[in-house]
């Protein structure tokens, strides 16, 4: 079925979650629904804030703009808004902004009625961000713990925190992370390479087969994945990564405060040594 005659054919009413047929619409190509609405609620207005931010901050350099977390002084107040109370609202809309979206892919998958796998996917990267500037926050008693929000000022925040920890390379959770991260690519180039090589021939040769796919790997280092089981290994590397990123982040302050490499002194405690 073409793509036009297959949309017409679905975009029917059915499979929301709530506000039933009210936001039951199509807006040109975007299926609209109630947290379509509440998506576009919370970054129309997040975006405002950013954008009041950075009008009363000093620059207008969008690599620049910076805009922080309140004091860690204030604990977990509130803070007034230019002295951090615009990060906590912007944190809001995010998390609004980001749980709305998560939310809209759910009814789409349910009126397509295919598997919820894109919005469980979705689910950990938010899970990663609320790690960030929710929950170690809130384990650490302060909301100044989060990240600030700027291009350059986050990447800051990112190595100030990794040395507070002397090492961070040595958090044993940030390694797992990392090695997610770089089998996740190392996957995705196997898998992309390979269906190339298969379905897209030469001028005048025929598309091959996944017995060929299969073949290849096999005789290559003995053993195939199959055409399914790779996209299932793909997407347990790739949500591992954001799993093990999370947890590594998580453990940094609340559960673990002195430098990373001193985490490893459990190896030379092992009572088996002489
Ligand atoms: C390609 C999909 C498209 C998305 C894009 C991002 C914005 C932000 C806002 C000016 C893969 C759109 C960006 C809407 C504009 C303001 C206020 C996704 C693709 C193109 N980071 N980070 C970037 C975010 C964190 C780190 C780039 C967001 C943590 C490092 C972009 C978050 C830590 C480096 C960006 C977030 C961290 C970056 C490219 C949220 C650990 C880089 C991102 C909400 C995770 C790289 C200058 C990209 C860079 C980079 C956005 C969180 C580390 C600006 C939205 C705190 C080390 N980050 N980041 O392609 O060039 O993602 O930075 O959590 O080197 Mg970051
Ligand atoms: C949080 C993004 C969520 C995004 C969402 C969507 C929009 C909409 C709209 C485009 C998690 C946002 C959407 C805004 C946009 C449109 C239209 C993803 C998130 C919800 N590190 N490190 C990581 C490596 C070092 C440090 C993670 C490598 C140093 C700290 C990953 C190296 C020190 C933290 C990682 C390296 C250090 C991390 C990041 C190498 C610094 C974290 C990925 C080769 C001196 C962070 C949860 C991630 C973390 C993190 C990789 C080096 C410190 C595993 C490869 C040694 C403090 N590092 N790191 O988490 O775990 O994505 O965050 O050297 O906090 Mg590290
Ligand atoms: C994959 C695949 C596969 C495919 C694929 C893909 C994975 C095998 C079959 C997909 C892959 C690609 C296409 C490759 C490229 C993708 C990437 C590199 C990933 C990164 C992607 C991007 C950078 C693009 C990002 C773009 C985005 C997020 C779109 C932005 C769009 C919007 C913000 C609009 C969203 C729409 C919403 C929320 C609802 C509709 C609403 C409107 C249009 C606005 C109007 C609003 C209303 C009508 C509602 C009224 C609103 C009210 C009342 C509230 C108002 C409030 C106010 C405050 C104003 O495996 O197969 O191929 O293709």
């Amino acid at each position: 079925m073409a793509l036009l005659s297959f949309e017409r054919k679905y975009r029917i009413r059915g499979g929301t979650l709530i506000g039933g047929d009210l936001f039951d619409f199509w807006f040109g190509p975007f299926y609209v629904g109630f947290f379509g609405v509440t998506t576009i609620f919370f970054a129309t207005l997040g975006t405002a804030l950013i954008i009041w931010g950075a009008a009363i901050g000093p620059t207008w350099n969008v690599w620049q703009i910076n805009i922080a977390p309140p004091d860690l002084s204030y604990g977990l107040a509130f803070a007034p808004l230019r002295e951090g109370g615009l990060w906590q609202l912007i944190t809001i809309c995010a998390i609004g902004a980001f749980g709305s979206w998560a939310l809209r892919e759910v009814e789409i998958c349910r009126k397509l009625g295919i598997g919820y796998h894109v919005p469980f996917a979705f689910s950990v990267a938010i899970f990663a961000y609320v790690t960030l500037v929710v929950f170690r926050p809130l384990l650490l008693g302060a909301w100044g713990h989060g990240f600030p929000y700027g291009i350059f000022s986050h990447l800051d925040w990112v190595s100030n925190v990794g040395y507070q920890y002397l090492h961070f390379h040595y958090n044993p959770a940030h390694m797992l992370a990392v090695t997610f991260f770089f089998t996740t690519t190392l996957a995705l180039a196997l898998h992309g390479s390979l269906i190339l090589s298969s379905t897209n021939p030469q001028k005048g040769q025929t598309v091959r087969s996944p017995e060929h796919e299969d073949t290849f790997f096999r005789d290559v280092i003995g053993y195939s994945i199959g055409t399914l089981g790779i996209h299932r290994l793909g997407l347990f590397l790739a949500l591992s990564a954001g799993f093990w990123s999370a947890v590594c982040i998580l453990i940094s302050g609340p559960f673990w405060t002195k430098g990373w490499p001193e985490w490893w002194t459990w190896w030379l405690d092992l009572p088996i040594w002489p």
